[in-house]
C-alpha cells in the first residue's frame, strides 16, 4: 500500500453534516487511488452498536467500540474516517490516545431534528438538552469564514490536504 494508515475523526452535532464530509472524503481518497472505510455512528447503532441508546454511559461504550475498531482499520494501513456525534471529550480523548489525528466541524439542521428535540419530542438530545463539548485542540476545524460557509467538498479538501501535508498519502 503506498499510504500510512491513520483515523480521522470527525466530531459535530447531530445533521452538522459530519456523514456528508465522510463520504466525499472517501469519494476524494478512492480517485487519488487511497483506500479508506467510514465509521458513521448513526449505521453502526443498527449493528455493532444495537444494544446501546444515549445515555451518557451509553455513549461512552458506543464511542470506545468505535475507537478499537477504527485503530483496527488503520493498523490494516486503511485511512479510517470516524464520523459520530462523540460529545463527551474525555471519550474522544480516551480514542485519541490509541488514535493519532481529529477534527471538528459546525453544525446545521437539515433533518429539523432539532426542532423537534426543543419541542421536547426528542429527549436528551444533544445539543439541546444533553451536552456537546467542542474539541479544544483539534488538528483542524471546519467552520465558516468570513465569506459564509465552505462547501462540503471545499472541507473535504482541506481534510485530504492535511493528510498529504503530513504524510499520510
Ligand atoms: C443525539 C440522537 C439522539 C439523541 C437519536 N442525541 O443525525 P442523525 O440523528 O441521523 O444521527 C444521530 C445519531 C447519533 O449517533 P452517534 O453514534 O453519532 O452518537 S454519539 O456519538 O453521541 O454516541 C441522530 C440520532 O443518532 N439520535 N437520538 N438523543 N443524537
Amino acid at each position: 500500500l503506498n499510504q500510512k494508515g491513520c483515523v480521522v475523526w470527525i466530531t459535530g452535532l447531530s445533521g452538522s453534516g459530519k456523514s456528508t464530509l465522510a463520504c466525499l472524503m472517501t469519494r476524494e481518497l478512492h480517485s487519488r487511488g487511497k483506500l479508506s472505510y467510514v465509521l458513521d455512528g448513526d449505521n453502526l447503532r443498527h449493528g455493532l452498536n444495537k444494544n446501546l441508546g444515549f445515555s451518557a454511559e451509553d455513549r461512552t461504550e458506543n464511542i470506545r467500540r468505535v475507537g478499537e475498531v477504527a485503530k483496527l482499520f488503520a493498523d490494516a494501513g486503511l485511512i479510517c474516517i470516524a464520523s459520530l456525534i462523540s460529545p463527551y471529550r474525555k471519550d474522544r480523548d480516551a480514542c485519541r490516545a490509541m488514535l493519532p489525528d481529529s477534527n471538528f466541524i459546525e453544525a446545521r439542521d437539515p433533518k429539523g431534528l432539532y426542532k423537534l428535540a426543543r419541542a421536547g419530542k426528542i429527549k436528551g438530545f444533544t445539543g439541546i438538552d444533553d451536552p456537546y463539548e467542542a474539541p479544544l485542540n483539534c488538528e483542524i476545524e471546519l467552520k465558516e469564514k468570513d465569506g459564509g460557509c465552505p462547501t462540503p467538498a471545499a472541507m473535504a479538501g482541506q481534510v485530504v490536504s492535511y493528510l498529504e501535508e503530513k504524510g499520510f498519502l
